[in-house]
């Protein structure tokens, strides 16, 4: 058999640089004794994208011959990034194309870059998504993504004169290699409409007549595991016009017309939605879940049926992964799949549904939670809202045996919310039908047990769990720290830590090893120089290597405090400025660097934003600070910069106010790479500290119970000295734009200073002395940076998505013989 051998692709440099050159001759159409960076970009990405489909096809037959239980992940959002050097590494053949490439006169570093992101997603929640896809690849587990396959992703961010400004990102101009059209793989979805009553079979039946369908067209993305050849499918969905075409509007001759609205089809997948906070209950964002929802569980279900003829095994075979609330309602499609169009009963169709979602929320405030208003899913999806009625009028009379009448209780819990926009709660439609509701870290679980689905927990203890977050180090260090990859693996004697990131322990006994220090203190220089290049290309500016890199990069939000951040960075330009010489001697220089987007509609965001560029200009331009405070803003930050920026940072900050991140992902990526953290105890922090010790990292600030009384009573004044002082210099116009600044400097007053910088400035002061103090001491610095590394392992998307397969999906490793 074919699946069993090694397959037709040979992978020798000759092969894969006749392969490359074939493919700029006939895929690319360009000469093959002439073409540029980017064409030869195209070449090799079409010869790697081959050997991934050979890899894909023998899994798909391997899972199809085997039909394990398989996991679908369903997730609106996934921030994929490049492709190309995470491919040629999880095939094992990147030094193999470097050589090929060598030979041609290019680098394979210099063609990465001339890869765009695929950013089909916000921030924090898509990238884990990208993070738990490897790890379902590496692990041999029988899984699928599915998702939306937006024309626009992620806005870029245009810096102008320090404003944010919001750019389209149409990131398929230039083709995707990528990913493979199926134009023979398609569903049709349909809205609208009415419900009505009929006879089926003698029985009567509710049955939906839509008023409009469009057309759902599978692209795959192939994502291959490291040290496996099983390649799992990235299934992204684009809406295009279905051909049940309006007959009426042709014979009437209004043809163009005709043609115009047909076409509008498209445009339920063509743009992401930028905000990661709030829903705002709008019907294109509905119809782009439904489409969604839609499209994946016919091909679900079609992918069932094609083994299956009885329903009652589908929860042996099927496991539905909600990541959030963002694809609730699958759970009615399907309800109304098995009742209205398989003909079972409510019950069974029940039994079924209970069985097989679970169900990842992301999110700490109840506000945040997603509702969509009722008048809207009735116009749009007339069936599904009356099944959610009916999933809830059962909920409530269970509740009401369980809890009594208690009215307070059954109205905070039922699936419909009757407010002045009388809603459907996401949240709860999840939990109610699902089989396991997890969190993302201890903390986070706690907030969702003691306060936002207190009532649920009460009722259902047994559905909640929590999978602490994970990120993938191919990602992470393998492919975008090399040399430290390299470095790791001739410490640890092994490249088994790259499949088996607990490995890193054993970097723990070397921590002290002067001979490891040095080679340790190389390969964070390099990275370091890398990254002042590129501050220089973007900004002209130079930064010395011997400062502190202290890096805040990720989405702009209040709760994240960057506005923390700047404050702290203009009380040290104030500090220097007031020195005398002896004491400027003293001072560690840093270089601060922020990144991040504002979602466009969110004000104060984009204020922090400016600020950080004017006082940027202030501290710059001032010669006698010098090298000892610099403060950059990267633009447009994705994940290819990210990949660039982490390896080179030395501290890092995530300073959210306690209980507000889920869990927070970058600071994992930032300790594998052996950077410090500077901290709160909030999200995954709490759990970092169990893993490498409070002794290796900068913690301050309120802690989670400490946060209600501190809101009550307000900063005290010790600290309300130095917190005024910079706070008052924004409001003297020190920095410019004095009226702009007001509305951002009165969320920080006294009375209103919701996410408490002002009472967590003088703890905060204290962790970026200690960490000054600690940088002066490089050999110290570095142990603590080799301890970090080390103690990383259990921050492995590999370790969570073990935990989903064993304890919430009931899946097992289906690996593909080679
Ligand atoms: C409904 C819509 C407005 C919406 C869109 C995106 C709502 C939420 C989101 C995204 C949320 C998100 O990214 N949450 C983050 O998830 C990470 C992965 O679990 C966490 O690490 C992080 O703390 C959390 O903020």
């Amino acid at each position: 058999m074919f699946a069993l051998m090694d397959g037709f692709q040979k992978n020798d440099p000759m092969s894969l640089q006749k392969d490359i050159l074939n493919h700029v001759e006939y895929t690319v159409a360009r000469s093959r004794f002439s073409f540029d960076d980017f064409e030869a970009y195209q070449g090799l990405s079409h010869s790697v994208r081959d050997r991934l489909i050979e890899r894909w096809h023998d899994t798909q037959l391997h899972f199809k011959r085997e039909d394990p239980k398989r996991v679908y992940f369903l997730s609106l959002e996934y921030l994929m990034g490049r492709s190309l050097s995470n491919s040629v590494i999880n095939l094992g053949i990147r030094d193999e194309y470097a050589e090929a490439l060598n030979e041609l006169g290019f680098e394979l570093e210099v063609l990465a870059e001339q890869e765009g992101d695929a950013a089909l997603g916000n921030g924090g929640l898509a990238r884990l998504s990208a993070c738990q896809l490897d790890s379902l690849a590496t692990l041999d587990y029988p899984a699928w993504g599915y998702g939306l396959r937006y024309q626009y992703g992620l806005f870029r961010q245009l810096i102008l004169d320090g404003f944010q400004h919001e750019q389209p990102d149409y990131w398929l101009n230039f083709g995707n290699p990528w990913e493979i059209e199926r134009v023979h793989v398609t569903y049709p979805v349909k809205f609208y409409g009415t419900v009505e009553e009929e006879l089926v079979d003698g029985r009567k039946s509710r049955v939906w007549i839509p008023a409009e369908t469009v057309e759902a067209v599978a692209y795959d993305n192939p994502i291959p595991g490291y040290g496996t050849r099983n390649t799992i499918t990235l299934r992204l969905w684009a809406a295009k016009p279905s051909d049940h075409y309006d007959m009426e509007s042709y014979n009437t001759g209004d043809y163009i017309n005709a043609v115009v609205d047909r076409q509008k089809a498209e445009t339920i997948s063509s743009v992401l939605y930028p905000d990661d906070r709030s829903h705002q209950g709008k019907e294109l964002r509905l119809k782009q879940q439904y489409f969604f929802v839609s499209a994946s569980t016919q091909d679900i279900i079609r992918r069932f049926k094609d083994a299956h003829d009885n329903f009652d095994e589908f929860p042996q075979k099927v496991a539905l992964q909600l990541n959030d609330t963002h694809p609730s309602l699958a759970i009615a499609e399907i309800m109304r799949v098995l009742i209205d169009e398989e003909n079972l009963d409510w019950d069974r169709a029940w039994g079924i549904v209970c069985k097989i979602f679970s169900f990842t929320t992301h999110t700490v405030l109840a506000e945040g939670l997603e509702k969509i208003p009722v008048d809207l899913l009735g116009s749009l999806l007339p069936r599904h809202l009356e099944i959610i009625y009916d999933i809830n009028f059962k909920f409530m009379e269970d509740l009401k045996k369980k809890v009594g009448l208690d009215y307070s209780r059954l109205s905070r819990m039922s699936i419909v919310e009757d407010g002045a926009v009388k809603s459907i709660r996401s949240a709860n439609l999840s939990i109610v039908c699902s089989h396991t509701v997890n969190g993302v870290s201890k903390v986070h679980f706690e907030l969702l047990k003691t306060k936002v689905f207190k009532d649920f927990y009460e009722l259902w203890p047994e559905k909640f769990q929590y999978k602490t977050n994970g990120v993938t180090q191919r990602r992470w260090i393998v492919v975008s720290n090399p040399s430290l990859c390299d470095l790791i693996t001739k410490w640890l004697g092994t490249e088994a830590w790259i499949r088996n990131v607990d490995l890193l322990t054993g970097l723990r006994e070397y921590a002290t090893d002067a001979v490891l220090q040095q080679e340790w203190k190389m390969v964070r220089r390099v990275n370091k120089m890398r990254l002042a290049e590129y501050i220089e290309v973007l900004s002209g500016l130079k930064v010395s290597l011997d400062a502190m890199f202290d890096v805040q990069i990720k989405r702009i939000h209040e709760y994240k405090r960057q506005l923390l951040n700047i404050l702290g960075i203009i009380h040290r330009y104030d500090c220097i400025k007031n020195m005398n010489e002896s004491d400027r001697r003293k001072v560690v220089p840093r270089v601060c660097i922020i990144g991040g987007k504002a979602a466009p509609g969110y004000e104060i965001a984009k204020k922090i934003i400016k600020l950080c560029h004017v006082v940027a200009d202030k501290i710059n331009n001032n010669s006698d600070i010098g090298d000892l405070l610099k403060l950059v803003f990267i633009p447009d930050y994705n994940v290819s910069v990210a990949e660039l920026v982490i390896p080179g940072a030395d501290l890092s900050q995530h300073l959210s106010t306690a209980g507000h991140e889920a869990s927070g992902t970058g600071s994992m990526k930032f300790l594998m790479n052996g950077c410090l953290l500077l901290a709160t105890a909030d999200g995954s922090t709490v759990e970092i500290i169990e893993e490498i010790g409070s002794e290796n990292l900068f913690l301050f600030g309120a802690k989670l119970d400490e946060v209600p009384t501190l809101r009550e009573r307000g900063p005290n004044m010790k600290v309300n000295l130095q917190f005024a002082r910079v706070v008052r210099m924004i409001r003297d116009g020190y920095f410019g734009f004095q009226d702009y600044f007001e509305s951002l400097c009165d969320t920080v007053e006294a009375d209103k200073d919701f996410y408490l910088l002002g009472s967590d400035f003088g703890s905060y002061l204290e962790a970026q002395a200690a960490a000054d103090k600690a940088f002066v001491d490089q050999d110290k610095w570095t142990e603590m940076s080799i301890l970090s590394a080390a103690g990383s392992g259990r921050f492995s998307s590999d370790r969570t998505i073990q935990e989903y397969a064993e304890k919430t999906w009931g899946i097992e490793a289906c690996r593909c013989p080679f």
